[in-house]
């Protein structure tokens, strides 16, 4: 196993939406593009996630379960996120709709301070069949930034399955990730240290799930040259 000492910083990523939206399919996508991703983790909570692991940082990518059930379990995992892709169905209104009920759950893991980058991912635009309109998604956005003071609205129109747009939208976001993050980060520290005992973890570079995490370093190994476990 590598060394972590030369791992800068760790950026988490969750990604939102509806059941069958696509979530797992376009982060497969996008890991599958790239080399630079390591393992894939299966916490036990009904999220996957997986490393990129690139010179000096490390970005996680939280795939969340969409189905109600789990939802109630995110609010740790929000509090310490750097970014958010929220997916849905172009092809299906209502996963649109629902979106508002995950940008909700952010605001109020994020009161009195900047919501992190949000990367908006309108996928399976590759059917063929009527879907929502850029300029309606991109009024949606607007919105969010007025509504909820949000800086970094992204949106995407994507196919998990052809890959187009995907490694776009990823990038797009890390990068917003990266430059909003001394920022947010510092702020986080502050607003969670006025908080209180409870939620003084440093949200840069601390794995999210502590216990777990140890039993991965168990369990797992090293599957290639630039794998870094936590
Ligand atoms: N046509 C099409 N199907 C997709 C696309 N992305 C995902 N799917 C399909 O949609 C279904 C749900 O995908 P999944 O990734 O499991 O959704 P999740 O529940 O949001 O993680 C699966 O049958 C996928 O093959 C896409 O871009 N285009
Ligand atoms: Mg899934």
């Amino acid at each position: 196993m590598k060394s972590k000492t030369n791992i800068k910083k760790t950026f988490k990523v969750l990604v939102f939406g509806e059941a069958a939206v696509g979530k797992t399919s376009l982060v497969q996508s996008y890991v599958n593009s790239e080399s630079s991703f390591t393992e894939k983790y299966t916490p036990t909570i009904g999220t996957d996630f997986y490393i990129n692991v690139l010179e000096k940082e490390k970005f996680q990518f939280w795939d969340a379960a969409g189905q109600k059930q789990f939802q109630t379990i995110y609010r740790p995992y929000l509090e310490g996120a750097h970014g958010f892709i929220l997916v849905f169905d172009s092809t299906k209104r209502e996963t649109f709709e629902q979106l508002e009920e995950w940008i909700q759950k952010i605001k109020e893991a994020f009161i009195n301070r900047p919501i992190p980058p949000i990367a908006i991912i309108s996928n399976k635009i590759d059917l063929q069949q009527d879907k929502i309109l850029r300029n309606e998604i991109e009024q949606y956005a607007k919105q969010i930034k007025a509504k909820y003071n949000a800086k970094n609205v992204l949106i995407f129109e994507a196919s998990a399955k052809t890959g187009k747009n995907v490694a776009e939208a990823f990038s797009a976001l890390m990068k917003a990730v990266r430059q909003a993050t001394p920022q947010t980060a510092s702020l986080a520290k502050t607003a969670l240290a006025q908080r209180g005992p409870f939620n003084t973890r440093n949200t840069e570079s601390q794995p999210l799930l502590q216990n777990q995490t140890t039993e991965h370093q168990s369990r797992l190994s090293c599957c290639k040259p630039n794998c870094v476990l936590l």
